[in-house]
């Protein structure tokens, strides 16, 4: 009778523990648990059991929406160094329009065009947004290639979705003879784009919680193309020395990250992940 109970009640505390800390859970020296999955999760729900890979620490630099002037961005962040804008408040209807229930409504029908999770991401698949959410959505499994797997990021259908991407307001911070170009995606937890680089943007996270990495452009980073950011973290990372560690934040909801000309970044979401990148073109 006593063994029952004992393991009742190792049970109990065990899901106590749990519970009370999964959002404080990091890799590192500083965590990000200022960073936790919103119990207001549009019902995009990882369960902890998903959660493959967890948030990391915190060592770009941090600052919030309501003190960073245009002047100040263009002159610390612009050209120069990645930058997380946390507390962002004006995406609230797109967040509404971006819940589970609202997406299969409006666009469970419609044509996804989906990417292979590689660096140079060659496979493209087309499913309409319910059979991926259904059948496809899933937790990354460590042994999948990242050209394996498939992954919902940017090539948009703008006229079928206008309803969606005109909700969206862009970061408020520009840079110089530049504009926008939206890539909105949903994607599992544990998947991610491993390293490549690109023109300068911001990503932003609606739902769920993403692990971005970085580094500057003169300092590429290891890592096979065909492998997935999870492998990467796995199999590479623990193994870094300090300075050839990249600079790194897991951003989640109200949160937006800067990254300026080809630095390279690689991402691995924590939850299943609803998120949208605003890529800077020349105009
Ligand atoms: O959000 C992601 O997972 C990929 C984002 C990305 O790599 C990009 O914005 O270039």
């Amino acid at each position: 009778m006593w063994h029952f109970h004992r393991n009742i009640l190792l049970y109990l505390c065990f899901y106590v523990l749990h519970f009370t800390t999964q959002n404080e859970q990091c890799d590192g020296d500083s965590c990000s648990s200022d960073v936790t999955t919103d119990k207001n999760d549009g019902g995009w729900y990882t369960d902890f059991r998903e959660q493959v890979a967890k948030p990391g620490p915190c060592n770009v630099e941090r600052v919030e929406a309501a003190t960073l002037t245009q002047e100040d961005f263009i002159k610390k962040y612009a050209y120069t160094a990645p930058v997380v804008i946390s507390g962002i408040k004006y995406n609230e209807e797109f967040r509404k329009m971006c819940s589970k229930q609202n997406m299969l409504r409006e666009f469970g029908s419609k044509t996804i065009r989906l990417s292979s999770a590689n660096t140079y991401s060659y496979k493209k698949v087309d499913v309409t947004l319910r059979e991926y959410v259904e059948n496809i959505l899933k937790p990354q499994s460590l042994y999948t290639l990242g050209n394996e797997t498939l992954y919902w990021f940017g090539d948009n259908n703008y006229t079928e979705w206008s309803d969606l991407f005109e909700q969206y307001n862009q970061p408020q911070w520009k840079l110089p003879k530049t504009e926008g170009v939206l890539s909105f995606g949903l994607a599992g937890a544990g998947t991610g784009v491993p390293f490549h680089f690109h023109g300068p943007g911001f990503g932003e996270v609606i739902y769920g919680r993403k692990r971005w990495f970085l580094t500057p452009p003169e300092q590429k980073p290891s890592f096979d193309p065909d492998q997935t950011t999870l492998h990467w973290l796995v199999n590479n990372y623990p193994h870094l020395s300090e300075n050839e560690k990249p600079l790194e934040c897991t951003i989640g909801p109200g949160d937006l990250i800067y990254f300026p000309d080809r630095w390279w970044h690689g991402t691995l979401n924590i939850d299943t992940s609803v998120f949208i990148s605003t890529f800077l073109g020349p105009m």
